[in-house]
């Protein structure tokens, strides 16, 4: 028989998140020339720093470090330069009282910044590299599994599925059992859809709609819909901050729907959306008293 998960109690290093209780703000600081809505914004680790302070007064739980953007597209940089531009905005950050998270597939780079303070490893290529999977274990670090097709740079020809949501599923769930294969502790897994990567707008708004069917995993769900293109499909164009509106209706219902930890730029607009949507989904019916 299975063993029944745990209560989503996240342990980063001396940080405890109790996902369970209510949505997590999982904010973005993005360390890159070139991401698709706020590259070039950080120009230095004091930036970066300022940058976080103000986001985890704003209510952010976690901060995600990337240093490689992942849009479509992109093309990749080598460890060197992604430690280059991470290492020292990183070292800084971690003085700061809450958990950082680093975005990268490169067990190097994650090495390294596990090193420098991070106590956290969000990976889109979903721990396919298995000296991230080994690194992963030996740190015992939560890792956050995200779904993907292809690479950055080739993801968004003409992604094909015949059942989105089924097969999102399905490989999420492989790549976690590859992961606790490796030595990796489930209450350690959080997954993740992937919007955006490797999809079409309508596959992102299946996968939003469907979500439920990936919180019945019992794996805690992480979503990052921030100001991302599909967004565009619906509301015309805007450029990426212009997205905030639509950014929010899509947190609302990806909390309603069972996501535990929202991935946005706009810490401070999305932490009120995802608490109101909490709100609205726990309020308690009032007791009418004896008769
Ligand atoms: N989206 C981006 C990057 N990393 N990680 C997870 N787990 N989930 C996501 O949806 C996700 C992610 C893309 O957004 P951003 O970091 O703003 O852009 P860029 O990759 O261009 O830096």
């Amino acid at each position: 028989m299975r063993s029944p998960l745990p209560k989503p109690i996240l342990h980063c290093g001396p940080f405890r998140l109790k996902l369970s209780l209510r949505p997590h703000i999982m904010g973005i600081i993005n360390l890159t020339p070139d991401s698709f809505s706020d590259g070039g914004l950080i120009k230095n680790p004091v930036s970066a720093y300022q940058r976080a302070a103000a986001m985890l007064k704003q209510g952010a739980d976690i901060l995600d470090l990337g240093a490689e953007s992942s849009r479509p597209g992109a093309l990749p940089i080598s460890a060197a330069e992604e430690k280059r531009r991470l290492l020292p905005a990183l070292k800084l950050l971690a003085r700061l009282p809450i958990p950082i998270s680093v975005d990268t597939s490169k067990p190097e780079v994650a090495a390294a910044a596990l090193e420098a303070g991070a106590v956290m490893i969000n990976d889109i290529t979903g721990l396919e590299d298995p000296a991230m999977r080994s690194l992963a274990a030996r740190s015992g670090v939560p890792v956050v599994i995200m779904h993907m097709r292809g690479t950055p740079r080739s993801m968004q020809r003409a992604p094909r599925y015949n059942n989105v949501v089924s097969e999102v599923r399905q490989e999420l769930l492989a790549a976690a059992r590859r992961a606790q294969n490796a030595g990796v502790k489930r209450e350690k897994i959080i997954l993740d859809p992937g919007i955006g990567f490797g999809k079409t707008a309508e596959h992102n708004l299946l996968l939003l709609r469907e979500l439920p069917r990936l919180a019945a995993t019992g794996y805690p769900l992480l979503v990052g819909p921030s100001r991302k293109s599909f967004l565009t499909a619906i509301l015309g164009p805007l450029t990426p901050p212009e997205r905030i509106w639509g950014t929010a209706a899509a947190v609302t219902l990806a909390v309603a729907h069972g996501a535990r930890i929202i991935r946005v730029h706009d810490v401070k607009e999305m932490r009120m959306a995802a608490q109101v949507a909490h709100a609205i989904q726990h309020v308690k019916i009032p007791s009418r008293g004896k008769k």
